[in-house]
């Protein structure tokens, strides 16, 4: 793509809005970045594009109807339905996300990984198996490095492994990922689509612009009826390419096994990912014998599902990425042993009533927790014993309480987190300390 001479829009100046904008200067455009944010607010931002070079122009100021641009670069976060978004690409010439004007640059195969829940591990566990294998390989996009950013760096890499959201991918045009890898879907940003369906169209896209490539799909989404070749698996299916069978991951056609329980990530979901993984493995011709090191010493990105300490023989899990019920869900699905669960946290208007079922299986004693306690002791009364602890510390010493050896107290809020902290890693923070200073004596 030429951009020498070209007129170019950034919208958002956050960081995909800066590697866009960073990318478009080195070839040659005249950028001009717009973001609605208060400038007292922006403060940071404006000194890195002062230092950078293109105007910014935040604030009320940025919503003033648009000059004509040859191409408008619009970031995740802000929605192709806001107004001002709208007049920006009525008036120029092309609006495209940050991704795909990434992608536009970049000769580098990419392995691109949707999914409501479980993509950034996969994203991280096949980038270290990769990397294992000795191909120089990268994680990028909603993992948090901007994709624009690895590709203005000039650098060489046999593969980019890209974490895609729906936010991402709604706005593609023709990236064409060499192997999609699709986890799972549940409802999920409801306060950006208006319906269910709009946030599965959004993460279809991945989909729109694949050529002779293969598909790596959790079986019970297979109802997606899609042309190309088609990898599935799944931790919970004796039908899928990819199963598991007590702690071992088996390829159904060929035998072949693979050691996951003895590894660092733990449960069924985490299963799924490793399977995701290895069938992207068999698509470039790895074997898994060689990869068993680095998959097993692969942690879980923190708050999901990590390992925190064993105290009186329990197995402490911190898994505050849980924000919605989903996740809650997958955690505890892929728990084998009885589950001493903390949950709870802002009220969000979720129904915890969906999963009295999966509860009153898996759940020996539930630890309620933030505004929205009383709730889900009520949506599960009479199937799980619930009780009522202050905060995340009194969770753990009620839990340390209650839970017998060989149990998993299992930390997944189901909820955001902001009734109690200021995001999810807050909060997980404070679990892991809970969890340490009683498992090394400090309280
Ligand atoms: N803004 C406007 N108008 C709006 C909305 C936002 O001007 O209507 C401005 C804000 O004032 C802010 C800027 O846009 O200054 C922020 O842009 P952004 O929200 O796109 O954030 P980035 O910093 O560019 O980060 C984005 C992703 N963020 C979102 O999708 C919300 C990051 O994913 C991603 O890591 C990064 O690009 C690099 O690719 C984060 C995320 O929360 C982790 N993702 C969601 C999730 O995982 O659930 C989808």
């Amino acid at each position: 793509m030429e951009l020498a001479g070209k007129q170019i829009a950034v919208l958002g100046a956050g960081g995909s809005g800066y590697a866009a904008a960073a990318l478009a200067l080195s070839r040659g455009a005249s950028v001009r970045v717009f973001d609605s944010g208060a400038p007292e607010k922006l403060a940071a931002a404006v000194a890195k594009f002062e230092a950078l070079g293109p105007p910014l122009t935040c604030g009320e100021a940025a919503l003033t109807p648009p000059h004509r641009f040859d191409l408008v670069v619009l970031s995740p976060g802000i929605d192709t339905a806001w107004p001002i978004a709208r007049d920006f690409a009525a008036a120029s010439g092309e609006m495209i996300g940050e991704i795909e004007f990434a992608w536009r640059f970049s000769d580098i195969p990419v392995i691109g990984i949707t999914g409501t829940n479980g993509k950034t591990t996969t994203t991280a566990l096949i980038t270290a198996m990769l990397q294992a294998a000795g191909f120089r390989a990268i994680a990028a996009g909603n993992i948090g490095l901007p994709y624009s950013e690895v590709v203005n760096s000039g650098d060489r890499y046999d593969w980019i492994v890209l974490e895609l959201s729906s936010f991402q991918l709604e706005t593609i045009t023709s990236l064409s990922p060499r192997i999609a890898v699709w986890m799972n879907f549940a409802p999920d940003h409801m306060d950006r689509y208006a319906t269910v369906e709009d946030y599965f169209a959004a993460k279809f896209h991945l989909f729109d612009y694949l050529g002779e490539d293969t598909l790596v799909i959790r079986k019970e989404e297979c109802d997606l009826s899609l042309d190309a070749r088609t990898v599935t698996f799944s931790a919970f299916s004796t039908t899928a390419d990819l199963g598991y069978l007590a702690g071992e991951i088996l390829h159904l056609g060929s035998g072949r096994r693979f050691p996951f329980a003895a590894g660092e990530l733990q449960g069924k979901h985490n299963a799924e990912n490793v399977m995701a993984a290895l069938a992207v493995a068999d698509e470039l011709g790895l074997e898994w014998d060689a990869l068993v090191s680095a998959i097993q010493q692969f942690q879980a990105p923190p708050h999901r599902c990590e390992k925190v300490a064993r105290l009186d023989e329990a197995l402490y899990l911190n898994d505050s990425k849980s924000t919605n019920l989903h996740s809650l869900e997958s955690a505890l699905a892929g728990q084998d042993e009885p589950v001493i669960l903390i949950a709870g946290g802002k009220n969000k208007g979720l129904d915890f009533a969906e999963l009295r079922d999966l509860a009153g299986r898996m759940v020996r004693e539930c630890i309620c927790i933030g505004e929205i306690a009383d709730q889900i002791a009520d949506a599960w009364a009479g199937v799980v014993p619930c009780h009522r602890a202050a905060d995340v510390d009194d969770a753990v010493a009620t839990a340390r309480r209650l839970a017998r050896p060989g149990d998993i107290v299992l930390f997944s809020p189901g909820t955001s987190s902001f009734d109690m902290f200021s995001g999810y890693e807050a909060r997980g923070e404070a679990f892991r300390s809970a969890v340490r200073d009683r498992a090394f004596g400090n309280v």
